[in-house]
């Protein structure tokens, strides 16, 4: 969008959001920025939750009662909103999962177990989440598949001019995230689609930490499957989203077997239902996948594109705040590769200590490995510390963050600059 056309009331959004107003250890008021490991709910999600508890409430698909119609009416719904949400040409195309991790599992599974061939290779990057890295070795393990890692550069990149060493005929199946949930580093979605399809590859594509912050649309993205998790933009926990292409999940085995998923059972065998239920087997996460529809119709009422030039303010501002600070590594590329995720380290100190300080100052980020092991290898540090940014965050939680960072410093690296260490 043109930056200029952007607004974005975020007083007003962070109304919507009762959790913000909370002290932290009873002190200073919560800074969340821990947005990339799970965001926070609105109102309007609680409450269509409640509501649904409070009166519509029943399983889906099942009964033929009052309420049984009213909650497979909402549930239904809800899969439309995200038709909708993803530009899906179908809602069939839609199966409800437990999150992304659950979706690549799903795809892992089931497509390996129809079309993964020994020798053929499944093609990652260097910056995939362990969900898009551990489903695959396993499928690899059992049809004795090959994987391979495109590389990163050292700023975090995908070098697309070393990709003919990798994209080759036997590369089967290609699984990349959109956005690292580590560096931020905004993946190439187009000219990956372009190199798998020139091979004759079949694409997923990891959303998770982009259905949150941009608008999507797997048609023009031209993939195969889009696995996303509702936890992470403001939708409850336990509910996520596979797209797949119907000719894929057509041919496609069930993954799991058990009620909803059939058409007929006999004591010799069953036959599938049609898409998407074949693909949904026992009660689905009603209440979750209805509250979803409620985040996704608040993420369409502020608009995707405004939350995304906002975000981008934010890392611009992460980044000058954090480099005045001092002895701040910063992983990743710049700014204008990368989403609302900075991740950092104090130098010489672990991310865990820094963590704990930003703690008693009110800022919840992550420390760790964020999930994503194979990555820090490369980047030769054991852990990060991890701040990432949401529609709720504003200019003074940045400055508040830098602030934090002076005191952790003071702290843990007492009389100690970068050339007094060297
Ligand atoms: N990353 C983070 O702190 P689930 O847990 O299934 O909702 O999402 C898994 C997942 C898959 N891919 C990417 C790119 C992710 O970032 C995540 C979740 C969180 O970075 C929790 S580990």
């Amino acid at each position: 969008m043109d930056a200029t056309a952007y607004c974005l009331d975020v007083a007003a959004i962070r109304r919507d959001f009762p959790i913000l107003e909370q002290r932290v250890h009873g002190r200073k008021t919560l800074v969340y920025l821990d947005n990339a490991a799970s965001a926070q709910r609105p109102r309007q999600v609680i409450e269509t939750i409640d509501q649904l508890y409070r009166r519509h409430y029943a399983n889906v698909h099942r009964g033929i009662h009052w309420l049984s119609e009213q909650s497979t009416e909402l549930y239904e719904t809800a899969r439309e909103a995200v038709r909708q949400f993803l530009n899906a040409p179908s809602s069939d195309e839609i199966i409800f999962t437990s999150g992304t991790t659950a979706a690549i599992n799903l795809v892992a599974r089931s497509w390996c177990e129809a079309f993964l061939k020994p020798g053929d290779e499944i093609l990652l990057t260097l910056m995939e989440h362990h969900s898009n890295i551990v489903p695959w070795q396993q499928a690899a393990q059992r049809h004795q598949a090959k994987i391979r890692f495109l590389p990163i550069d050292n700023q975090g990149m995908l070098d697309p001019s070393c990709w003919d060493q990798y994209f080759s005929p036997r590369t089967r199946l290609v699984s990349f995230t959109a956005v690292s949930n580590v560096l931020g580093t905004r993946n190439p979605v187009g000219q990956l689609v372009e190199a798998a399809r020139r091979v004759g590859a079949v694409v997923l594509i990891d959303a998770a930490q982009v259905a949150p912050h941009e608008p999507i649309d797997v048609q023009a993205w031209g993939a195969d499957f889009v696995a996303l998790s509702g936890h992470k933009m403001l939708g409850p926990t336990g509910v996520g989203v596979l797209w797949g292409r119907r000719e894929w999940l057509e041919k496609m085995p069930p993954f799991l077997g058990g009620g909803s998923m059939i058409r007929k059972v006999t004591l010799e065998g069953f036959e599938p239902a049609s898409l998407p239920y074949k693909f949904e087997a026992g009660t689905p996460p009603i209440a979750e996948v209805v509250g979803l529809k409620a985040a996704v119709e608040y993420l369409w009422q502020i608009g995707l594109a405004h939350i995304t030039e906002h975000e981008h303010r934010l890392t611009e501002l992460a980044h000058e705040v954090l480099s005045d600070v001092g002895d701040i590594i910063i992983y990743g590329p710049s700014v204008q590769h990368k989403a609302g995720i900075v991740s950092f380290n104090l130098d010489g100190v672990h991310a865990q200590d820094v963590s704990e300080v930003l703690d008693q100052e009110g800022i919840a980020i992550r420390a760790g490995h964020h999930c994503a092991m194979p990555l820090h290898e490369r980047l030769g540090v054991p852990a990060t510390a991890r701040a990432s940014f949401y529609l709720y965050n504003t200019y003074d939680d940045v400055y508040r963050l830098g602030e934090a960072l002076r005191t952790a410093k003071k702290l843990l690296r007492p009389g100690r600059t970068r050339s007094s260490n060297a």
